[in-house]
This record gives C-alpha cells, structure tokens and sequence, in this order.
C-alpha cells in the first residue's frame, strides 16, 4: 500500500513558489514605538477595546518589530520561497501624507527585507492591510474620494524606499473586509455599520485608489526593477444549494469577489451588472434619487481595469446559497441567503468550514471569469486552539493543496500558495482566542517564544519535496535549518 501512495504522490510545477504570510497590525506590537502613529486598529482597540472577544489589542502582538530576525530565520527553516508581510503605513508616514518621512520606520522595514534578501527569501508586501492613520479616518477614511491620492502618494513613498528589492507588491488586502465589513458592520475597523451606504463609497475609492498605484508603478518604477502589482481579495466560494440555485449563488460570487475583481478582470470592467441592477431598482424602491452604488466615471472604468499583472486571492471557506426573498427594509442588495451546514467539518472559527473543493471551484470560476489571470493564494489556512498537534491544521494544508493541484492540472495558472500564516497573532475582533500560526506564539511570556507546530514539519516537507505525501509523518523533535 505504502508503494501505491509514493507512486500516487503529485508534484508542484517547476518555479511554484511557496510562502507564509503575516500583517503588520496582527505582529509587529510596538504600536507608538519610534514615531509611529495611531491607526484605526489602535483607536478601535484602545476605545473601544471589549469589542475584541478577549478585550486584547495588538500593542505588543508577537513583538516581530523586536523578533523580526527570529522571525527571518523560522521563513529559513521552513525553506519558503516567499514571505507576505505588510507595512504599517503610520510607522512610515506618521502624519499619514509625504511632508515627513519617519526613518526609524524606514529602517525597521529595510532590516527586514534586507534580513530576508540575505537568505534568498523573495519579499511580498502588502501596502494596506486595514492599519488607516487615524487621522485620515476623520476625514471620512475610505469615504473621501481624497484617499485616492493619500494612497498613491504613500505608495510612491514605499515605492521609492523599498522598490529596488521587492519586486511582488500587493495594493490593498481583502477590500470586502475594510469596505463591507468596516464601513457596512461592525466586525472590522473603523465600525462605521453604514450599509449599503459607505461600503459602496469605500468600495469605489478603494478600487480608484489601487489603479492609480497600478499605473504610477507601472509607469515610474516598473521600467527599472521590473516587479508586478496586483489585490488580494476575499475570495470564498458560493455553491449553488441545489441545481434550481445556480443563478442565486453566482449572484452571491457577483456580490463577493465580484464587487471587487469583476472592475479589474472583467473584459467589460465596472461592478458587475446585475449589482449596478440590483442596487439602482432597491435604492429607487426606497426613496433615493440616486443609486447607493457610487458608480464610476467611464474614465475610471478604463483606468481600473486591467491594473494588476496578478489576482491574489484569500481563500479560506465555502457556503451554500440559495435565492431568498430580501425585503427593502433588510439592508441587503443581494436576493441571496448563504450559509454553512453544521455537518461541514469546522475549525476554531465560527465561519471557517473545511470545504477543500470550494478551492477548486474558485480557481475554476477565476480561470472562466477573468481571463485566466495568474493567480497567486496570498492566504490560506485553518484556526485552532493552542497547542502544537495539530493534525487537523495539517488535514486542512494537504487537502487544499491537493485541490489547487487539481485546478492547475486543468490550466489554471497559479503561480504561488502562502499559508496563513507563519506564527500566532492578533485575529482581529477573536484577539488572542483562535489561533491560525505554523508556530506558535507564547504571547504569556515577555519573549513571545515561538514554537513550530507539527504542521510546520509538514509544511516545511511540502516545501522541500515540491511534492504532496499525503502520509509523511514528520519528526517533531528538532527544527532546523536545511
Ligand atoms: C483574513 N471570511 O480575513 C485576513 O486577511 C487576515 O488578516 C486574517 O487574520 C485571516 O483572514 C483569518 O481570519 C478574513 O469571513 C476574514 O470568510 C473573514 C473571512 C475571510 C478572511
């Protein structure tokens, strides 16, 4: 049997690079150190702080603006190709526009990536991943159409700094999670809980504000570093709950990854169709004299589309949909009800079911929908509970992989797999409860000790073998540096 299994092991394409990802907010701590300023997740967590289950924040997180280079040397142990990590835009720009440069900020990142150069580990780096100034933020945030040039110009800053050694740069992370999430709820700073108002504001300067960075790194700094640009989205998978519900659950994807991906990747760009529809006849209904969706300018419409050279996604679950009768006073655009059933394996996460096929079916609909971009899975991964067994962490990797494989036997055309993510950290509104790291983090001790799991072992085999055995048994005594 063992036989059969070894001859039935599937092997990465030649250059797939593999990778871990982190945020800044979720690990650096040090949240005022050296010039640095507050942000939104600081003013959430500080005003507001037992709307974090545990009542934590993230000013000392996994301490990584201290451990970066323990940090350097777990990606080395782990023989990943890449690493995901991102900047705090208020370490570098403390008044959050241009007029001063923080250098003690500058510095910390230029260690890093220096660190990370040093060991042939290729740099990824993420722009945005939710830290706004504070500042900015009373002045409307992601609602001002001025953020469309508060962004650039902090672009042109990171770029000018750190552009001639990073050649992967990804915009803005999960656009649905700051605009439906920040603005529409109150499940992600800055809380705003504007439905269907802000979040479609949000969702129009936040797209405007990516395809200006596109072009003035494809025109300024492209021609001599040569790297690529593109947006991690919240990518999950809808499936249609029976055969009658195929229309309902691809309006689902329209409203999801769609909001966002469809006025980059679409041919015909702008938000997808039936979402300008759906959204002009409800606000109508309603009593608005104009549609909620902000729409764009022709000019704009040209301008976003096509402004990425790859499609990140985030990927972490699949729901079911089915077509529901929304009434006008539900807040809700779409005519859609999707959930998760019970029966579906879980994780520590509420939200996040083991669903391995919906991966499959996403890369499948990516290839169908947008052209067959090349995709990089800029997260993936599963949450538990604390401890280092966890086989269930490692079920969830393999079956993943195993279904990505599928998808690029059929010409889908991803090029990378970052696990989500290297070590423990601060989730967000779990705080400290869940836990999604390949180490983990003692966040008791002043130190925050990492510890690879069993599921580092097994990644780190993956990465070595470019190969999936789907029974290695790793062992666990002693990590090294191979
Ligand atoms: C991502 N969902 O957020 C973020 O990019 C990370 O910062 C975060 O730590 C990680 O996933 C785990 O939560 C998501 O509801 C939040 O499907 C919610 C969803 C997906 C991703």
């Amino acid at each position: 049997i063992i036989n059969e299994v070894k001859q039935s092991i599937r092997k990465f394409p030649d250059g797939f690079s593999f990778g871990a990802a982190t945020a800044s907010y979720q690990i650096e701590g040090a949240w005022n150190a050296d010039g640095k300023t507050e942000t939104i997740w600081d003013h959430l967590t500080h005003n507001n702080p037992c709307s974090v289950k545990d009542c934590s924040n993230g000013d000392i997180a996994a301490n990584s603006y201290n451990l970066f280079k323990r940090d350097v040397e777990m990606i080395r142990e782990l023989g990943l190709d890449h690493y995901r990590f991102s900047l705090s835009w208020t370490r570098i720009l403390p008044t959050g526009f241009p007029d001063k440069i923080n250098e003690a900020g500058v510095q910390y990142y230029n260690n890093l990536i220096n660190e990370m150069i040093k060991y042939n580990i290729k740099p990824m780096v993420t722009l945005y991943h939710w830290e706004l100034p504070q500042k900015l933020q009373e002045m409307g945030g992601w609602a001002n159409p001025h953020v469309t040039d508060w962004f650039a110009d902090y672009a042109r800053v990171v770029f000018e700094q750190f552009g001639d050694r990073v050649k992967y740069w990804i915009t803005i992370n999960e656009p649905y999670q700051i605009c439906n999430a920040g603005y529409g709820s109150t499940t992600k700073a800055p809380q705003l809980n504007l439905k269907g108002i802000a979040d479609y504001m949000c969702a129009k300067n936040l797209l405007v504000a990516h395809a200006k960075t596109y072009h003035i790194y494809n025109n300024e700094f492209k021609p001599k570093y040569g790297g690529v640009v593109g947006m991690s989205m919240s990518a999950q998978w809808y499936e249609p709950e029976s055969e009658e519900q195929v229309e309902a659950a691809n309006e689902a994807m329209h409203f999801g990854i769609g909001q966002y991906a469809h006025p980059i990747f679409a041919k015909e760009g702008d938000f997808p169709q039936i979402m300008k529809e759906k959204v002009s006849a409800k606000s109508a209904a309603q009593g608005y004299y104009r549609s909620r969706l902000v729409e764009f300018t022709e000019e704009e419409v040209n301008m976003i589309r096509g402004s990425s050279d790859f499609i990140g996604l985030n990927h972490y679950t699949t729901y079911l949909s089915y077509r529901s009768n929304v009434t006008l006073e539900e807040k809700q655009d779409s005519d859609v009800t999707s959930y998760q059933p019970n029966s579906w394996p879980g994780s520590a996460s509420e939200w996040l079911k083991q669903i391995p096929w919906g991966l499959h079916k996403l890369l499948t609909y990516v290839k169908h929908n947008y052209d067959n971009p090349m995709v990089i899975i800029t997260e993936n991964g599963f949450s538990t509970l604390s401890g280092l067994e966890d086989d269930d962490r490692i079920s969830f990797y393999r079956e993943y992989l195993n279904a990505m494989l599928d998808a690029i036997e059929e010409g889908c055309n991803v090029a990378g797999y970052t696990a989500w993510s290297l070590m423990d950290n601060f989730e967000w509104l779990e705080g400290y409860t869940v836990r999604f790291g390949l180490y983990e983090v003692d966040f008791t001790t002043a130190n925050r000790t990492r510890t690879p799991r069993k599921s580092a072992f097994v990644y780190k085999e993956i990465v070595r073998s470019r190969a999936l055995d789907p029974i290695y048994e790793p062992n666990t005594k002693v990590m090294t540096i191979d």
